[in-house]
């Protein structure tokens, strides 16, 4: 008898061509089911953290059936597609996200009601995967989400880290870190891919020999190889069936590698190399803005790189061959975005692709690489640009060393070219430092292999090309453009600030989700003053609930219907989270002072401050210290009671982040000028409702022209005055302002303790008037400029309603689908593919 595939086929389709049914009774029915079957457990047994292991798994069912559609209809398109290469993604918890992007957050929640269970308690249930440091790992989540949104087909490829960002305690006032271990309850939202694993080599060495046309070729053997076992997450986007995918690599040992230690008889010895392979995607490193060149790390780095580019190849060359379709098409279907110069080894390991396994000519395979690359840079710190020391990279990728010089060589060549016998030029273009030992300058490898290099807010992009790469400038004018950054609306209004988004789709409709322009309109409500009303209830509604979380997690109860100001990012010098202490340790001399006429004046506030400080980074765990100190000075003193409120909020994260954004009327965005590349917590304040004290630094500046200068409190020296300041207070040092002196006397002299390792003063000693690089001196007089200006602000309720107002509503060229179109249109010349489900939707 003979098979009958067709037969088989058809019945297989029948069996699963309708969606799951999505009303309230089905389900139920899937919760039911994934509490008995999925989890083994006694349906009356169960407590919310069971439970939402329950949701989540019926939840991701629906994710599923979209997910795998999405992805076989855009491989049979053939469509072009983006490769989003990030060594972190920030992407916060899921559960809240899923149901809010399928639509699925009323059904639910009542589903869940019924049965005794509130979809908010067990979303909370839910550990957020910290797989970043900050602004760029969140940055590239809110781009994976607008990605789905907007039915582009794109993958996100990162590093499913075991131990993710620290967990920061505060122990005895100091911050304290430990381990994130965030799979121990595992992690329902990603598929093991047991199907799609790469070997990945390290060391070893470059084997020389001759094709029989007599062509030098090369091959890179030996050393050790390890293995990258996919794990992929479904990304959905809001109001679309597609649904995009995150693959995420672990690392683990090689069959072989592990047999071959093990029948030696070396038993010990081949555990412990097991151990070393696994080692490589253990663990993220917490530092944010200064580069450690740590051996693992870039281990890490190519290991991510070399899995994701065989990964992309792979599916790019099951195209080959097909039609006309040959490797110099690569650029035609593949848009590689290099998430700052973390993945930047790619370029090389494209390259040696192309050239040992292709075995195509240089310039062919320089001419691919090229097309297929783009770099977005995010900072312009020099402590921050990566380099690595060619030794290490010698030992570690010997054949990539090599391609790198080559690269190198040919450059040179055509600076030489343009330039001859600059030799000034040479040594700063070139992509290897003649330090000692001489080390490969990662951004210039970046920006030669690539065929654009964005900026991500406007001063950002100016500075990029007049401070870091004015030479590559005059060479490729075109290569440098901006794209400003931008965040979701989704997560971080519809799902975040459930008050405010049901006052928009109230007044237009809930299209402005996926088009933010929609709000634009709202504005003149500013004037209207019942519309005024109504927005103050939803702030006063998230102010309430921050002061209820507060009150419950931290014991720290605070007046809601005080001025709520926030400063939530990463500790860093040039952040000057110490400008908005020696503020605070001001205006709390101030109010200890006071007559009771004059405290009659003063606005009672609630500074809120959280981050994390890089574990090596002694300022910034000296300003932690001085927070948590003057936070407990200030809240234990009876003349402070009504007006003034300090408090540190441990473990900084992206949940966290949506509870205190939407409560914010004042944040703090304060950078010295030149130094932020843009900060994208900046826009989602003022998304939120709130307003913003800063400086004329990143993306600031245009918020500010979107809103309107006259709301926004703006203050300090501007990026192009910087360095003549800097230049000055070395020979004449500045007067120091009476007001700082007072407050850092005061912290001098113990009034906040006196830590024995003189960690104030080690602080203070950094602002000295005479080698302030910061500026944090020379700024705080018109830092309190602004932070008054905000207070008598504040005072008038409906004029400061109707800032808000104006301002949240004006703010839609921050949302990341602008940005995201921007990528499309000027970087990757990729399209949308929306796609219809093939399936029948029972429900619909
Ligand atoms: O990227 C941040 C910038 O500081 C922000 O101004 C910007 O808004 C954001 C998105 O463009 N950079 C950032 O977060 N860097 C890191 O997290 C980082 C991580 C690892 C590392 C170096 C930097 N080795």
């Amino acid at each position: 008898m003979g098979v009958d595939h067709l037969a088989h086929k058809e019945l297989l389709w029948k069996l699963s061509s309708t969606y799951l049914p999505n009303d309230v009774a089905s389900l139920q029915r899937s919760l039911v089911r994934h509490v008995e079957y999925t989890l083994a457990r006694r349906r009356y047994k169960l407590d919310t953290s069971s439970f939402y292991q329950a949701t989540a798994h019926s939840v991701r069912d629906r994710l599923i059936e979209r997910w795998t559609d999405t992805q076989q209809y855009s491989a049979k398109k053939g469509a072009k597609k983006v490769y989003y290469l990030s060594l972190e993604f920030l992407i916060g918890r899921s559960l809240g996200n899923a149901v809010s992007n399928l639509g699925l957050r009323g059904a639910y929640a009542e589903a869940l009601r019924q049965i005794g269970y509130d979809l908010e308690d067990i979303m909370s249930e839910e550990k957020e995967p910290a797989l970043g440091n900050g602004g760029l790992g969140r940055l590239a989540s809110c781009f994976l989400d607008t990605l789905a949104t907007q039915n582009y087909p794109a993958w996100g490829y990162g590093i499913r880290y075991k131990y993710g960002m620290f967990e920061q305690r505060i122990v005895n006032g100091k911050q304290v870190e430990f381990p994130d271990y965030w799979l121990t309850d595992g992690n329902p939202w990603e598929v093991e891919r047991l199907d799609v694993q790469y070997p990945v080599r390290l060391f070893g060495h470059v084997r020389e020999f001759q094709d029989p046309d007599g062509n030098t070729l090369y091959a890179w053997e030996g050393g050790e190889v390890v293995m990258a076992q996919a794990y992929d997450t479904p990304i959905p986007g809001y109001g679309t069936y597609n649904t995009n995918n995150m693959r995420l690599w672990s690392s683990k040992p090689s069959h072989e590698f592990n047999l071959a230690s093990f029948n030696a008889g070396n038993y010990y010895g081949a555990v412990e190399a097991k151990e070393r392979c696994e080692s490589i995607t253990s663990v993220l490193y917490p530092n944010d803005a200064t580069e450690e060149g740590k051996r693992l790390r870039l281990k890490q780095q190519y290991f991510f790189v070399s899995a994701t580019l065989q990964d992309i190849y792979r599916r790019f060359k099951k195209n080959v061959g097909r039609g006309s379709t040959t490797m110099k098409n690569m650029p035609d279907k593949v848009a590689i975005q290099l998430n700052d110069t973390h993945p930047a080894i790619a370029i090389p390991e494209l390259m040696r692709l192309l050239l040992d396994i292709e075995r195509l000519p240089w310039d062919e395979a320089w001419e691919i690489t090229r097309k297929v690359f783009a770099y977005t840079n995010h900072t312009i710190l020099p402590e921050a640009l990566e380099k690595w020391p060619v030794p290490m990279i010698t030992e570690l990728l010997p054949r990539h060393m090599q391609i790198i010089y080559e690269i190198n060589h040919r450059f040179l060549l055509e600076v030489q070219k343009m330039w001859p016998n600059d030799t000034a030029r040479m040594s700063s273009m070139s992509i290897i430092e003649e330090s000692s030992p001489k080390m490969v300058r990662m951004s210039n490898l970046a920006v030669i292999g690539s065929h654009t290099v964005n900026g991500v807010a406007m001063i950002h992009t100016k500075l990029l090309k007049s401070l870091l790469f004015p030479d590559f400038l005059l060479m490729w004018p075109e290569k440098f453009i901006n794209v400003t950054n931008g965040v979701t609306p989704r997560r971080w209004l519809l799902q975040a600030n459930p008050a405010l988004a049901s006052i928009y789709t109230g007044m237009v409709g809930p299209g402005w989700v996926n088009d933010l322009k929609r709000l634009e309109p709202i504005k003149t409500m500013a004037q209207d003053p019942q519309f005024r009303q109504r927005w103050r209830a939803a702030k006063q509604t998230n102010k309430q609930a921050l002061a209820e979380w507060l009150y419950r997690s931290m014991n720290i109860r605070v007046d809601p219907n005080a001025l709520f100001d926030m400063q939530i990012k990463r500790i860093h010098e040039y952040k000057r989270q110490l400008l908005n202490v020696l503020g605070i340790v001001h205006r709390y001399a101030e109010i200890t002072q006071a007559t009771p006429e004059q405290r009659k004046t003063m606005v009672p506030r609630v500074h809120i401050i959280a981050g994390k400080a890089a574990p090596g980074y002694v300022m910034a765990k000296n300003l932690v210290m001085l927070v948590c100190a003057v936070s407990e000075v200030v809240n234990s003193d009876a003349a402070c009671r009504d007006l003034l409120k300090v408090v540190f909020v441990p473990n900084f994260n992206v949940s966290l982040a949506e509870i205190l954004i939407p409560a914010s009327d004042i944040s703090q965005h304060i950078s010295t000028a030149g130094m932020e590349a843009s900060g994208t917590g900046n826009m989602k304040f003022v998304m939120n409702g709130g307003l913003i004290v800063g400086t004329m630094d990143g993306a600031n500046i245009e918020i500010e022209q979107a809103i309107g200068e006259h709301n926004m409190f703006t203050f300090g020296a501007k990026a192009d005055q910087v360095a003549a300041i800097r230049r000055k207070m070395a020979h004449d040092p500045p007067k120091i302002d009476p007001r700082l002196h007072r407050a850092m006397g005061m912290i001098r002299a113990g009034i906040f303790g006196k830590p024995d390792d003189g960690a104030y003063n080690q602080l203070l000693d950094a602002i000295d008037p005479r080698k302030d690089v910061y500026l944090t001196a020379h700024d705080f007089p018109s830092y309190l400029g602004a932070i008054a200006e905000a207070d008598a602000a504040y005072q008038y309720e409906e004029k400061w309603t109707a800032k808000c107002i104006e301002a949240a509503c004006s703010m839609w060229m921050f949302s990341s689908d602008r940005t995201i179109r921007e990528y499309a249109a000027k970087i990757w010349n990729v399209e949308p593919l929306p796609f219809r489900p093939p399936r029948h939707h029972s429900e619909r």
